[in-house]
C-alpha cells in the first residue's frame, strides 16, 4: 500500500509549508529561470537614447509576469483575511464519531481560517453591514476538512438554486456598479421582499452581529445540519458553534459607517496585530447533538438551512479550543489562494440532505477552476494535504507533482495494482447508508414553510439596545430604497415578525400599515403536503425566548487587547500616564498617545513622551475608549483644540468609556458629554477600566446624543 509520509496528529503544517517559502534574505536577484541578474533598473537599448531591444529578456519576463498578476477575485467572500493556528480537542466525541482529530485529545491539528465579508469587492471596506464568512481548514492526519461557515447561524435561502439569484441581488447594480459592499439598494430589498424565507436571515443581518467590533470577537456557526457518524456506522445530527474566548462584540452602525471611511482595513488590520503582539485569537468549539430519533421532534426542519436549533433546547458542548497563532508570509500565495469546500471531508463526518449544502457540494471546487486557473489547485502549498497524494488523477494546467510509474489508471497490474482501495477499517472513506426511497420531484418541503416563526424568536430575545438597533438599521436600508412598492413589501414581511417593529419602520418610512400579521400555527408543521403550496407560515416555537440570541449576555470585563487613546499634550500629568500605563498592561490592554502633533511632549514634570498617533491622522471611531489626564496647562490646550473635544463627543455618542482627571473639567465642559454610566471623571482608573470591560453603554442612545 502506498504509505504516507505524514505522522498522524503530529505533522506540522507550518513545517510542510516551509519547503515552498523562500526568503530573499542575502540572495542574489535571478530571473524565473534561475540566471542572476546584473541590472535590474534599466532595460536594453540601442545606445543610451536609442530604442528599447525586443531582445531584452530580463525585461520581457518581469513584465509579463506583472501582467498577469492579478486572478479572478472569489464571486462572493472576495474581501477576506486569513491566519495560520491549531485545534486542540479536550473532550473525544468517539461516541458519536470516528472522525479521529474529534476523538484523539493528545492531537493538535494545524488549522488555516480565512475570514471574509460577502458582498464587497476585494479591496471593499471590512465594516459592510454584512455577513462574516468564517472558514476553517483542518489539515488532519485524515485529509482535509473544511468547515465553511459564517458568522450568522443561519442562511438567506433554503435551496442552492437560488444562490446565484441573491448574489445577483446584493451586489452592486448592474447598469452603474453602485453601492460597493452594500446591501442598502433596490435590488437586494426587491429579491428579499420577495423571498420571505430570508426573514429570519436579514433579521440577523439588521442586527449588530452584522458589524462586529473585530473579527476576534464574533461566533462561526457551520449553518447546516451535518452528520456525525461512530465505527459502528451509526449516525446523529450535528451543528458546529465556534465561541470566541473574548465575548461577542460589535460597534455602532454610525462608527461602522466612518471606520469604513478612517481605516477600511480595521478588521484585517486587527487580526494581524493582535497575532503579531502574540494575543492570539481564540475560539472554542462546539456542538450540538442530537439523535436521529429527535429528527422530527422540534417545531423547525433541521434539513431547513434559515433555522437554527435553540441552545436551550439542545446545549452546546465544548469540546475543543482553537488558536490562531502565525500570520500568513504572503498574503496572495496563502489568503488569496486557499480554497475551502464544504465537500472536503473525513471519515466520520457527513452530509445531509439540506438542499443548500447539496447544492453548495458542486460549487466551491468547480468555482476554482476559473479562479485558480485548472483542476490542480490542491497542489497550491496552503491547499495541500499533510498526507502524500496518492490516485490517477493526471495532468492539467500547472501540473506540480511528478507522477512516477506506467499505470494511471485501475484496475492496473502493471503497476502491482497500487493506488490501493482502503478498506472503511483502514480510514476509506464511505458513505452514510442513509435510506433512500423517494419519488423525484422539483419543490420543498411543508416542513420549509415556516418563515417567521424563528425570525420572531432572535428578534423576541434581544435586548432592548439591540432590538431599537434593528429597527434603526431597517429603517436605514429601506430608506435607500427608491421603489415604493420594494419597501411596502418588506414593512408588510415585518408586520409577520413584530408588530411594534413594522410599526417603527413604517414610521420611519412615511408609510401606514396596510396588512395583518398572518395568524401563528401551533404545533409541529407536517412534513407532507404540496410542494408546490409555498405560502409561508408563522409556526409557534418551542421557546418563546432564547437568551443565547442576544449578544448582551456575552462575556464581559475582559478588556484583553483593547485599545484605548489617551489625549496629551504639554502639561499632561505625568503621574496618571504611569498609572494608566501600568493598569491597562496588567489587564492586557494597549494604550495609544494622541496628541495634536507627533511632536515630543512635555508632561508636568518635564519628562519628553512621544505620542503614537495625531488627533489629524486618527479617528475615535478606532479606540475602545478614551482617557483625558490632567494637568492645568494641558487641559486649557485641549479645551482650545475642536479635534479633542471632538473626539471625546464620539466616544459619547458611541456608548464608550470614557475617564478624565479630576481636573479636567475646563475640558470637559466643552464637550457635549453627560454623566451616566462608563463615564469616570473623578481619576479612578480602575474604575474607567472596568467600564472599558463592558463594551458599551448602549442605554446612552435613549438620552440627547451628541453633535459628533
Ligand atoms: Fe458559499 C465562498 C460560506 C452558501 C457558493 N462561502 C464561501 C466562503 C464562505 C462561504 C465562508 C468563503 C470561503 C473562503 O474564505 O475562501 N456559503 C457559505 C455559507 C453558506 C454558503 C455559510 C450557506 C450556509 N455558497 C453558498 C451556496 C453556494 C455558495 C448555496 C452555491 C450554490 N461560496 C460559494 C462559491 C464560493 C463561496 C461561489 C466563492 C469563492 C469560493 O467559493 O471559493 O463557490
Amino acid at each position: 500500500m502506498a504509505k504516507s509520509t505524514s505522522t498522524p496528529g503530529k505533522k506540522s503544517k507550518s513545517a510542510d509549508l516551509l519547503k515552498f517559502t523562500t526568503d530573499a534574505t542575502n540572495a542574489t536577484i535571478t530571473t524565473d529561470q534561475g540566471l542572476k541578474i546584473n541590472d535590474d533598473h534599466n532595460s536594453l537599448k540601442a545606445g543610451e537614447r536609442g530604442g528599447t531591444l525586443l531582445e531584452d529578456m530580463i525585461l520581457r519576463e518581469k513584465i509579463t509576469h506583472f501582467d498577469h498578476e492579478r486572478i479572478p477575485e472569489r464571486i462572493v467572500h472576495a474581501r477576506g483575511s486569513g491566519a495560520h493556528g491549531i485545534f486542540k480537542l479536550n473532550r473525544s466525541l468517539k461516541e458519536f464519531t470516528k472522525a479521529a482529530f474529534l476523538c484523539d485529545t493528545s492531537r493538535e491539528t494545524p488549522v488555516f481560517v480565512r475570514f471574509s465579508t460577502v458582498a464587497g469587492s476585494r479591496g471593499s471596506t471590512d465594516l459592510a453591514r454584512d455577513v462574516r464568512g468564517f472558514a476553517v481548514k483542518f489539515y488532519t492526519a485524515e485529509g482535509n476538512y473544511d468547515l465553511v461557515g459564517n458568522n450568522i447561524p443561519v442562511f438567506f435561502i433554503q435551496d442552492a438554486m437560488k444562490f446565484p439569484d441573491l448574489i445577483h441581488s446584493v451586489k452592486p447594480e448592474p447598469d452603474n456598479e453602485i453601492p460597493q459592499a452594500a446591501s442598502a439598494h433596490d435590488t437586494f430589498w426587491d429579491f428579499i421582499s420577495l423571498m420571505p424565507e430570508s426573514t429570519h436571515m436579514v433579521m440577523w443581518v439588521m442586527s449588530d452581529r452584522a458589524i462586529p467590533r473585530s473579527l476576534r470577537m464574533m461566533e462561526g456557526f457551520g449553518v447546516h445540519t451535518f452528520r456525525l457518524v461512530n465505527d459502528k456506522g451509526q449516525g446523529s445530527f450535528v451543528k458546529f458553534h465556534w465561541k470566541p474566548v473574548l465575548g461577542i462584540h460589535s460597534v455602532a452602525w454610525d462608527e461602522a459607517q466612518k471606520i469604513s471611511g478612517k481605516d477600511s482595513d480595521f478588521h484585517r488590520r486587527d487580526l494581524w496585530e493582535a497575532i503579531e503582539e502574540g494575543n492570539y485569537p481564540e475560539w472554542e468549539l462546539g456542538v450540538q447533538i442530537i439523535p436521529e430519533k429527535d429528527e422530527h421532534k422540534y417545531a423547525f426542519d433541521l434539513l431547513d438551512p434559515t433555522k437554527l436549533v435553540p441552545e436551550e433546547l439542545v446545549p452546546v458542548q465544548i469540546i475543543g479550543k482553537m488558536t490562531l497563532n502565525r500570520n500568513p508570509d504572503n498574503f496572495f500565495a496563502e489568503t488569496e489562494q486557499v480554497m475551502f469546500s464544504p465537500a472536503h471531508l473525513v471519515p466520520g463526518i457527513d452530509f445531509t440532505n439540506d438542499p443548500l449544502l447539496q447544492g453548495r457540494l458542486f460549487s466551491y471546487t468547480d468555482t476554482q477552476l476559473s479562479r485558480l486557473g485548472g483542476p490542480n489547485f490542491h497542489q497550491i502549498p496552503v491547499n495541500r494535504s499533510v498526507n502524500t497524494i496518492y490516485n490517477n488523477q493526471r495532468d492539467g494546467h500547472m501540473q506540480m507533482q511528478i507522477n512516477k510509474g506506467k499505470s494511471s489508471y485501475s484496475p492496473n497490474s502493471i503497476g502491482g495494482g497500487c493506488p490501493f482501495l482502503a478498506k472503511a477499517a483502514e480510514g476509506g472513506f464511505t458513505s452514510y447508508a442513509e435510506r433512500i426511497d423517494a419519488r423525484k420531484i422539483r419543490g420543498r418541503s411543508k416542513s420549509f414553510r415556516d418563515h417567521f416563526g424563528q425570525a420572531a424568536l432572535f428578534y423576541d430575545s434581544q435586548s432592548e439596545p439591540e432590538q431599537q438597533h434593528i429597527k434603526d438599521a431597517f429603517s436605514f436600508e429601506l430608506s435607500k430604497v427608491t421603489a415604493p412598492a420594494v419597501r411596502e413589501r418588506m414593512v408588510n414581511t415585518l408586520t409577520n415578525v413584530n408588530l411594534e417593529l413594522a410599526k417603527y419602520v413604517a414610521g420611519k418610512l412615511g408609510l401606514p400599515l396596510l396588512q395583518k400579521a398572518i395568524p401563528v400555527e401551533n404545533g409541529a408543521i407536517p412534513a407532507d403536503g404540496n410542494p408546490k403550496d409555498y405560502a409561508p407560515l408563522k409556526v409557534k416555537q418551542d421557546i418563546e425566548q432564547s437568551p443565547a440570541l442576544s449578544m448582551a449576555g456575552s462575556k464581559k470585563g475582559i478588556i484583553a487587547t483593547r485599545c484605548i487613546a489617551v489625549l496629551v499634550v504639554n502639561g499632561t500629568n505625568a503621574a496618571t500616564l504611569r498609572e494608566l500605563q501600568k493598569a491597562t498592561a496588567a489587564k492586557g490592554a494597549k494604550i495609544k498617545l494622541i496628541a495634536p502633533t507627533l511632536g515630543v511632549v512635555k508632561t508636568a514634570d518635564g519628562k519628553q513622551i512621544q505620542p503614537d498617533e495625531t488627533l489629524f491622522n486618527t479617528a475615535s471611531v478606532l479606540f475602545d475608549a478614551v482617557y483625558i489626564p490632567g494637568g492645568k496647562m494641558a487641559v486649557d490646550a485641549l479645551a482650545a483644540e475642536p479635534d479633542a473635544i471632538h473626539f471625546v463627543n464620539e466616544q459619547f455618542r458611541h456608548c464608550k468609556a470614557i475617564g478624565a482627571d479630576k481636573d479636567t473639567a475646563a475640558f470637559m465642559e466643552k464637550t457635549s458629554y453627560h454623566d451616566g454610566e462608563g463615564i469616570i471623571t473623578d481619576g479612578n482608573i480602575k474604575q474607567f477600566l472596568n467600564a472599558v470591560g463592558q463594551h458599551r453603554f448602549w442605554e446612552r442612545e435613549t438620552g440627547r446624543k451628541a453633535p459628533a
